[in-house]
């Protein structure tokens, strides 16, 4: 009989080492491998991990504008509903203007490797390339309530659905109804929001048409930036220098606000007339007590609803859903008796 020792001599050298490989490949699954972090369970051999379910980030401008506060709700609310399909991120910021912290908020999102970014944005152009960066991470993206800039988007070669309303034409509800209540040639006043906002260029451009056609004379078109204290210094000085001034047509509800605390101020809230646009609950009590005339509804609650519904679809079916346009209704003291 040959011995294990004149065997293993008999072997030529190369071989041995082939040999040696195929030993160590037998024993590392066994002794080497660690379980992966927060993987299954021990003793899990025949289960089959559940599917992630896809993370959304909802990334939001001001949270103190309760516009954005109702758009989180509703977003809160359909994720509950769902809580199997996806997870929820809900993200904001503090302040109208900051939109170096929500090109900032992206790039987290993007650190985050979440599955889709729903973004309102605070500027047009700005977000753009930071909404491209998610795109090339193989991120699905969705642009709601405020659209991306056409131009940028092309310089940058990205194709962004977007869904949401038409501000021009929600704007010139709101101006027709506050001009058909004056007379041709009188005098009113544009509070625009945040010039590198599309939807408040829109609006602007709704409400200009609305005085046009009733033949009202736009005195002075001034942005508050979104905001009510800003609004409130503007209409001051507005009023002083117009003491004319027969209406105001706010892009939004919180500069409405603003524009009737400074009417107020000057003893004038119940001769100027004020419309203003998002049909927030502090605005609805003052159309009660007629001390704004009408508001718009963008419905809020709905609009983060559909982009993250639209992710959805893009997320499963890599799909590229064409642009959605959403509801805009008038609000006046008919609709909130
Ligand atoms: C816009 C919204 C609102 C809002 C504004 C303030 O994008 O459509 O009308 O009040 O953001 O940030």
């Amino acid at each position: 009989m040959i011995g294990s020792e004149r065997i293993i001599k008999l072997i030529p050298v190369k071989n041995k080492l082939l040999m040696l490989i195929w030993f160590a490949m037998l024993i590392v699954p066994v002794t080497g491998c660690n379980p992966p972090k927060g993987g299954q369970p021990a003793g899990g051999k025949n289960q089959v991990a559940a599917p992630a379910r896809p993370v959304i980030a909802l990334v939001m401008k001001s949270l103190a504008n309760e516009f954005f506060k109702t758009m989180e709700d509703g977003a809160k609310a359909h994720q509950a509903l769902n809580s199997d399909e996806y997870q929820l991120l809900a993200n904001g910021i503090k302040d109208e203007q900051d939109v170096s912290r929500q090109i900032d908020l992206v790039e987290q999102m993007i650190a985050r490797r979440v599955s889709a970014i729903v973004i309102a944005p605070a500027d047009s152009k700005a977000l753009v390339p930071v909404c491209k960066k998610a795109l090339d991470a193989g991120i699905a993206v969705v642009n709601i309530d405020n659209r991306l800039d056409a131009v940028v988007k092309q310089d940058q070669g990205v194709s962004i659905p977007f869904v949401g309303p038409d501000n021009r034409k929600g704007a010139a509800l709101a101006g027709e109804y506050l001009a058909r209540r004056l007379n041709p040639g009188d005098k009113v006043a544009i509070i625009e929001g945040a010039p590198n906002a599309f939807n408040a260029v829109q609006r602007k451009h709704g409400f200009e048409d609305a005085a046009s056609g009733r033949g009202l004379k736009v005195a002075v078109s001034q942005s508050a930036n979104w905001e009510m204290d800003k609004a409130n210094q503007v209409v001051s000085a507005v009023i002083t220098e117009h003491p004319d001034l027969k209406g105001i047509l706010c892009a939004n509800d919180n500069m409405a606000l603003g524009a009737v605390a400074a009417l107020r101020s000057a003893g004038k809230d119940k001769s100027v007339l004020v419309a203003g646009f998002d049909n927030i609950s502090a605005v609805q009590a003052l159309i009660k007590e007629g001390r704004i005339l009408c508001t718009v509804d963008q419905h809020a609650d709905l609009l983060a609803v559909h982009g993250i519904e639209y992710a959805l679809r893009m997320i499963k079916s890599r799909e590229q859903p064409t642009d959605q346009e959403t509801r805009v209704d008038l609000i006046t003291i008919e609709n909130l008796k």
